[in-house]
């Protein structure tokens, strides 16, 4: 069947393989400002978990740390869910490590590039970012957590269309692998995979998930900067703890 080019609920749903995700109320908007805006305002309003909100442009897409997502009209997907997870606190930031790997694999498994997580939660190609993720804890109307989580992937983006200070670090599906994707495809199988490691984060334990995302992020044993607000730390990343913590050591051995 032929699909259309906006990212419709009623195709998205067709053939989807879930139970949850994609399964609840769909919010599909063809601009909005920011998907996680509207999904922070659903959750507030008590919308279940497995609530999607898509868009095919965002006007404000959001980043981390007040920071901005260039979303061009139909050339990237921009989606966020609503969870009402039942784990610790501590437990939430791993949230964001999952995620990457759901996107990092739902790429890898339709499209032939050599995808890569950056801790905690850049997705790149080439060491070029593809695509990102933002996780926020909220509260509703009833004083019950929830979180969003939004994944924004950069699809069918042309070099040229990036604006100029981000074109040297980004890239999309399209420039990679010179073949204009279908949007439908990539976000049922990010639905699909993130119900699959949800479902095993919350039954039994996140290790398996943190041996998927060291495997893709390739990071232990490398040297490293993290920029902190007001200094940096060099060194060497031995692991990633069970919090989701990168563990670093400097020159002088003190980690
Ligand atoms: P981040 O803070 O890691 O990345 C934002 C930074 O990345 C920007 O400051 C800019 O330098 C660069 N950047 C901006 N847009 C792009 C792009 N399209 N591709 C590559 N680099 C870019 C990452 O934040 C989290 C992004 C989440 C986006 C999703 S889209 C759906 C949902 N709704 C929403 O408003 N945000 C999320």
């Amino acid at each position: 069947m032929e699909l259309s080019d906006s990212l419709l609920p009623s195709e998205i749903v067709l053939s989807l393989n879930t139970e949850i995700f994609g399964r609840r109320d769909i919010f599909y908007f063809d601009t909005t400002d920011s998907t996680n805006v509207i999904a922070e305002q659903k959750g507030y309003e008590g919308m279940p978990e497995g609530t999607l909100v898509i868009a095919d442009n965002q006007s404000k897409g959001r980043g981390r740390s007040g920071r901005y997502w260039f979303s061009p009209e139909k050339k990237g997907i921009y989606m966020s869910l609503i969870l009402r997870p039942r784990l610790l606190s501590a437990d939430i930031p791993k949230i964001t490590l999952m995620t990457a790997v759901v996107a990092a694999e739902s790429i890898s498994k339709l499209y032939d590039v050599d995808i890569r997580i950056k801790w905690p939660n850049d997705i790149l190609v080439n060491e070029k970012k593809i695509a990102g993720i933002l996780t926020t804890m909220n509260r509703d109307y009833n004083a019950e957590r929830f979180i969003v989580v939004g994944i924004g992937i950069n699809v069918n983006t042309e070099y040229n269309e990036f604006p100029d200070e981000i074109r040297s670090i980004a890239t999309s599906l399209f420039i990679e692998t010179d073949i204009a994707a279908g949007r439908t495809a990539l976000v049922q199988s990010i639905l699909e995979l993130f119900e699959y490691y949800y479902g095993l984060f919350q039954s039994s334990d996140f290790g398996p998930i943190m041996s998927k995302w060291k495997e893709l992020s390739q990071i232990v044993g490398k040297n490293v900067q993290i920029d902190l607000i007001n200094n940096s730390i060099t060194g060497e990343v031995i692991d990633i703890d069970s919090k989701g913590f990168l563990l670093v050591k400097n020159s002088a051995g003190k980690l």
